[in-house]
């Protein structure tokens, strides 16, 4: 048995649903309410790990539903996994793979909580079982998804003056790609010298409109784009790519570290996004970055809009990677109307500050679970 192995006495799930402090529109859809699922994992010495599945309205980002992880966790993997001893997050993380197909958002709940309990167990923080920190504080990109640019800009002042942020993210939509380079290019102009600007398409746009907008979104100066064309067309970005004075991001195209790979092999990015609730757990995050490292790409940090739980997590993993050239864009916490822990990862002067307290070194808020859990159920 190793130090950090544990047995699994119970696995229990809650599904919350909170709105957001402003929708934010992306080229799939609005989003007004983040779904996440709550996972407490315990073992039979009382701790309890807890992970946290975020999934944005439904299944419209990627293919997972809250109430499918839900299901997925409390139908098919907890009454096989309670009972059975694990012997660190490597060794949860490949049995879930066995265990299920697809499902990311579940089997990195599961491996969150794990961590944590872990960490917990240990006495000591989650960054230490992950190779330890090289980095105690993580910047934060804000995303600017008004859907105006006066606004975006006025939102953009008001981030960099009172949270420090230097780096801004763009959603681009799905129906007006002229217009959203017009957008990005005023706002690219009226940050200049002050912040940078990322722009994700998440899929929406086909060859003709990259090989049209790109070229004028470098030209105006746009740090990097993300995910501009649908996730399985590697050739058409690779070949973009190659012509193109900015970063090129892959964020969706990566499903684990075997997408990662063949992204690497076919040179159809410059950056990649990192993401553990995409990837299915921080250990195959982990092996995602050491890829992009390897084929010489940056890496990003990136987002599913998560409390501070799984945000906490997701900060861990981030400072312990070698690089992290674009930073983060772990802004969750600071979009939801609630959060679930008592003390909220909020960024100031733009970065946020590694928690150092046993595993993801952060407590639930038992009460605000509670509340928003009987405001769910009476629908009040
Ligand atoms: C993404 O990068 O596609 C979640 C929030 C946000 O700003 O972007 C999405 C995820
Ligand atoms: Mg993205």
């Amino acid at each position: 048995m190793t130090a950090a192995a544990f047995r699994i006495a119970s696995i229990c799930t809650t599904r919350l649903d909170i709105p957001l402090t402003e929708p934010i529109r992306m080229s799939f859809g609005t989003v007004r309410v983040q779904n996440i699922v709550i996972v407490r994992m315990r073992d039979h010495d009382g701790f309890e790990g807890l992970g946290e599945a975020p999934v944005m309205g439904g299944p419209y980002w990627g293919g997972e539903s809250a109430e499918a992880v839900k299901a997925t966790i409390d139908c098919y993997i907890a009454p096989v996994l309670i009972g059975t001893e694990v012997q660190g997050i490597a060794d949860l993380a490949g049995r879930l793979r066995v265990l299920v197909k697809g499902n990311a958002a579940a089997r990195a709940a599961l491996e969150m909580a794990a961590l944590d309990l872990i960490g917990k167990r240990l006495g000591v923080p989650a960054f230490d079982l992950l190779g330890g920190a090289c980095r105690t504080t993580v910047p934060v990109a804000w995303t600017l998804s008004t859907g105006s640019v006066e606004s975006d800009i006025a939102e953009g002042e008001r981030a960099l003056a009172q949270r420090g942020h230097t780096r801004f993210k763009l959603k681009l939509t799905a129906y007006n790609a002229s217009a959203d380079v017009v957008r990005a290019i005023a706002i690219i102009d009226a940050f200049r010298g002050r912040a940078s600007v990322i722009a994700d398409v998440n899929q929406a746009w086909d060859s003709v409109a990259a090989a049209r907008y790109l070229p004028q979104l470098a030209e105006a100066g746009l740090e990097a784009i993300e995910q501009p064309m649908a996730a399985g067309d590697l050739t058409t970005i690779a070949d973009l790519r190659r012509r193109l004075p900015m970063h090129v991001m892959a964020d969706e195209a990566i499903t684990g570290p075997n997408a990662a790979l063949a992204i690497a092999s076919a040179k159809a990015a410059s950056c990649l996004v990192v993401k553990p609730n995409r990837d299915g757990g921080i250990t195959a995050s982990q092996a995602v970055a050491a890829i992009g490292v390897a084929s010489g790409q940056a890496l990003y940090g990136g987002t599913m809009l998560e409390s501070s739980l799984a945000t906490a997590a997701s900060l861990h993993l981030y400072a312990t990677l070698p690089s992290l050239e674009l930073g983060s864009e772990l802004f969750g916490p600071s979009r939801l109307v609630h959060d679930i822990v008592t003390e909220p990862l909020v960024a100031r002067d733009g970065v946020l500050a590694l928690p150092t307290g046993p595993g993801l070194g952060v407590t639930l808020d038992e009460d605000r679970i509670a509340f928003l859990a009987r405001q769910q159920e009476t629908g009040a």
